[in-house]
């Protein structure tokens, strides 16, 4: 039975991985941070399985990690863990580098450390936001880097940190550059998931509008679920190298606005422009969606698309798995029920776009 290690469990990807791995005949240990509160909802349905267990770890603290990597010996780490907000990053700047940077040659180190050099395969989360301020459009292997915020930039230390362990010390270490990937398990505050949140709530009535940012911005997003199938890929190959996970299809945030709503039974209409574009449900003539200046970035990254015509050939990966369409209305389709059985004053209560609307929490 081989052993993987994933850091970065309780994330999205980390929750479909650990499903994945368990399903090929993996022993999976995750490492998860100590918490007030319970933030293990993506892994709970997986907790008592006897391919399953779970240790407390952190990505800036180094003895944990020599600690359960010495103890659980694996063939595999999936290195996932990070601040993975970009808006964040651009308020936690220097946690941000500690996690998303140093926190990769923690790992590095630590898989040295315990003499694992020769036998232990890594993959590293890096990031299509690498090509940041893109230099070439569509974005592939050879395309150049211009990092365009701290947590790119951080990400861009881990790619070379990575790269560097491989070609020095002949290490199985490669990182999947991969583009936005999303899910009905995506974090609350990246904004597909807060789209089809709002898109499900204000179909029922429970919520007025919905305030975002730059809705001219470009993403190539694929299905989480397809994606974390390419990662365990990347360490079966042959050799250690590098791969670009996307779909090669692009949309705006706009664009994918109009399909939530219109899966949730809102037709929508945009009218202006810049700061002044307001979303308009067609049939009530009520506006829907406003732009704030709360959720513009100082740097943003407006043009990802991704070419995997790598992970294709070599690969045998399939990028065409689920549509854009697919998944925007896997998620709401989630999200609509999940927002019909929240109790009256629980989205009130707990609601998180009243925060971001007074553009405390990003
Ligand atoms: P996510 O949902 O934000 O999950 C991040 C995970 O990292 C959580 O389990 C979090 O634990 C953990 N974590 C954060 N700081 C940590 C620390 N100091 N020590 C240990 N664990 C820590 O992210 P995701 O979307 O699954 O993405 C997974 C990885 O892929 C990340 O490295 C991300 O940067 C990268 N990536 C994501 C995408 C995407 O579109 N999703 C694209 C390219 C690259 P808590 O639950 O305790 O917070
Ligand atoms: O959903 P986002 O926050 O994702 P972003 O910044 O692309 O980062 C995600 O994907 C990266 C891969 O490229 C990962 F490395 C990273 O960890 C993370 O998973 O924003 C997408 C776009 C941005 O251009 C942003 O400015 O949507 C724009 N946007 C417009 N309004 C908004 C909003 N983003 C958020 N989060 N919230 C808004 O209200």
């Amino acid at each position: 039975m081989k052993k993987a290690i994933i850091t970065g469990v309780t994330g999205q990807d980390g929750s479909y991985l650990a499903e994945l791995l368990i399903e090929k005949g993996y022993d999976v240990h995750g490492i998860i941070r100590r918490s007030s509160v319970d933030y293990r909802e993506r892994i709970a349905h997986l907790e008592g399985n006897p391919q399953f267990h779970l240790h407390y770890g952190d990505l800036i603290d180094s003895t944990s990690l020599i600690s359960v990597i010495a103890m659980v010996r694996p063939d595999e780490i999936y290195n996932l863990a990070a601040q993975s907000h970009v808006q964040v990053s651009f308020d936690v700047p220097e946690y941000t580098a500690d996690v998303v940077a140093t926190g990769v040659l923690r790992v590095l180190e630590a898989v040295r450390m315990c003499g694992l050099a020769d036998t232990c395969k890594i993959y590293q989360a890096s990031t299509s936001e690498l090509y940041g301020k893109v230099e070439e459009v569509p974005q592939s292997e050879t395309t150049p880097f211009h990092p365009y915020s701290p947590y790119a930039v951080a990400k861009q230390y881990g790619f070379w940190i990575v790269k560097e362990y491989r070609e020095a010390y002949n290490m199985f270490c490669c990182s999947g550059i991969l583009f936005n990937h999303e899910s009905e398990r995506r974090g609350e505050t990246f904004v597909t998931r807060k789209i089809t949140l709002a898109a499900a709530r204000i179909a029922q009535g429970k919520q007025e509008k919905l305030y975002l940012g730059n809705l001219s911005s470009l993403r190539d997003w694929g299905y989480a679920k397809d994606y974390v199938e390419c990662m365990w890929l990347i360490l079966q190959n042959d050799k250690p190298e590098d791969f670009v996970i996307a779909t090669g299809v692009q949309h705006s945030v706009r664009e994918f606005c109009q399909l939530a709503f219109h899966e949730a039974g809102i037709e929508l209409e945009f009218k202006g422009e810049g700061m002044d574009e307001k979303g308009y449900d067609k049939a009530t003539g009520k506006v829907v969606i406003e732009v704030s200046p709360d959720f513009y970035r100082p740097t943003d990254v407006v043009n990802l698309w991704g070419d995997p015509t790598k992970a294709k050939t070599e690969l045998g990966w399939n990028p065409a798995k689920t549509s854009f369409e697919e998944l925007v209305k896997i998620m709401v389709q989630h999200d609509m029920k999940k927002v019909a059985v929240e109790r009256a004053g629980e989205y009130v209560a707990c609601n998180l776009e009243e925060y971001l609307e007074k553009g405390v929490v990003k």
